[in-house]
């Protein structure tokens, strides 16, 4: 199928910078779930979404949902997406750049009036990084018909559980389960991301296609000492919960040290009470493990609990580990892998493959459709941080082969 016409590097970069001003505070791009800046993106995304020549609704669990009708009305469809919040003073690619380019490749399929056999939508999810209340990928979960009621009783920092924010925002809790779409609508998942990390920008290539997600284990972990005085108590007499959770966050570098591909991470430690001259009663802390295999992730994840139940025993510190997620490692469909492929070669671009180490929402799709991803090269590789970057030509280049594999998209024949 002869291309539309060339999807606007301009527009993409443009729009990603308009959302990147929604943010909770100047100067720093910080967008998270059900807050007053997602309400302004998820505006912004629907008229850019109707503009584009779709049909566009915020569904329950506050997903931006755009729709661009096939041939035949009410067809399956190829459904594309990636999310709009994001980290705290983050890049503004990461998430908004897959929105955005699905958005500019409707507009050039509904700007040359091609109509596919099937409908094409676009989602944007509302919160896939999990910062506001730990719990990940909620949209997607949602939309899969997987989401666990239980998070809905999840505090933010300031105490707000998530159903009450939910209803603050006008979505009801009690009808998320209205987002979740049957199977037999949905063809493939399909997800265009920044790469988030060196390897395409190494190897001098602005595209490749994702082979597979690989999963994360995520826990909170709060660590109960004993305040005190900092002039008064002597050493061997204290029971300082930073200096636990010091020993633990070394312990953690330590485990995840040993083994290639593995990688662990503590991103949030807060301390209380946090005065100068007391000693800390109080830490919480999260924690990150990531490996390509499930076992190598579990198994470093149980040694990493084991060895803080033993610092914390050892320190007369009492401790609780809870478990905020568990993300399997995700296969990106070889059937679509290879019709991404295609359609990278089909731009004379050169085939590379790779996994993601990042975490996206088809590791939460893959429940209701195969899952494929591009990646798009980013400058040394850097994410979740505001140096992220891209060229207007590589937004340009990517999206034209996002447009090429949504043009000739052919569904995964259905097994005999
Ligand atoms: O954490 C991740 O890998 C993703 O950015 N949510
Ligand atoms: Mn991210
Ligand atoms: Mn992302």
């Amino acid at each position: 199928m002869t291309p539309v016409g060339l999807p606007s590097g301009t527009r993409i970069v443009e729009r990603c910078d308009a959302l990147a001003r929604l943010s909770e505070a100047p100067g720093a791009l910080t967008r998270v779930y059900l807050s007053k800046e997602q309400r302004a993106v998820d505006d912004l995304v629907l008229a850019w979404m109707q503009e584009a020549g779709m049909s566009a609704h915020l569904d329950a669990i506050g997903n931006v949902v755009g729709r661009y009708e096939g041939a035949t009305p009410a067809a399956p469809c190829l459904m594309l997406g990636s999310h709009l919040d994001t980290v705290r003073d983050a890049g503004r690619f990461d998430g908004m750049l897959g929105v955005v380019s699905a958005i500019e490749c409707v507009h050039m399929l509904n700007a040359g009036g091609l109509r596919l056999p099937h409908a094409i939508e676009v989602l944007g999810f509302a919160d896939e990084e999990g910062v506001r209340f730990g719990a990940t990928l909620l949209g997607s979960r949602a939309v899969a018909g997987t989401f666990d009621s239980k998070v809905l009783d999840l505090a933010d920092a300031n105490g707000i559980v998530l159903r009450d924010a939910l209803e603050r925002f006008g979505l009801d809790p009690d009808r998320i389960g209205a987002a979740a779409r049957p199977a037999k609508d949905v063809l493939a998942y399909a997800e265009l991301h920044i790469e988030q990390g060196p390897v395409l920008e190494a190897a001098g290539l602005p595209v490749g296609v994702v082979t597979a997600i690989i999963g994360a284990n995520r826990l909170t972990v709060d660590l109960a000492g004993m305040a005190g005085h900092a002039g008064t108590v002597p050493m061997n007499l204290r029971r300082d919960a930073l200096a636990a959770a010091a020993e633990c966050v070394l312990a953690l570098e330590a485990r995840c040290t040993r083994e290639p591909d593995l990688v662990g991470t503590v991103g949030r430690l807060d301390v209380a009470p946090g005065a100068i001259n007391v000693i800390p009663g109080h830490v919480r802390f999260t924690i990150d493990i990531r490996a390509p295999g499930d076992e190598a992730r579990d198994g470093a994840t149980a040694d990493v609990v084991t060895a803080i139940m033993s610092i914390c025993a050892t320190r007369n510190v009492k401790v609780d580990i809870r478990p905020m997620h568990v993300g399997k490692t995700t296969r990106c469909a070889p059937w679509l892998q290879q019709q991404i492929a295609d359609a990278v070669a089909a731009e004379a671009l050169t085939v590379h493959r790779l996994p993601s180490g990042a975490g996206h929402d088809g590791m939460a799709m893959v429940d209701l459709a195969d899952v494929g991803m591009l990646f798009v090269r980013c400058k040394g590789g850097i994410s979740h941080n505001p140096l992220e970057s891209i060229t207007v030509e590589d937004a340009a280049v990517s999206a034209s082969v996002f447009l090429r594999f949504i043009e000739n998209f052919k569904p995964r024949p259905m097994p005999k």
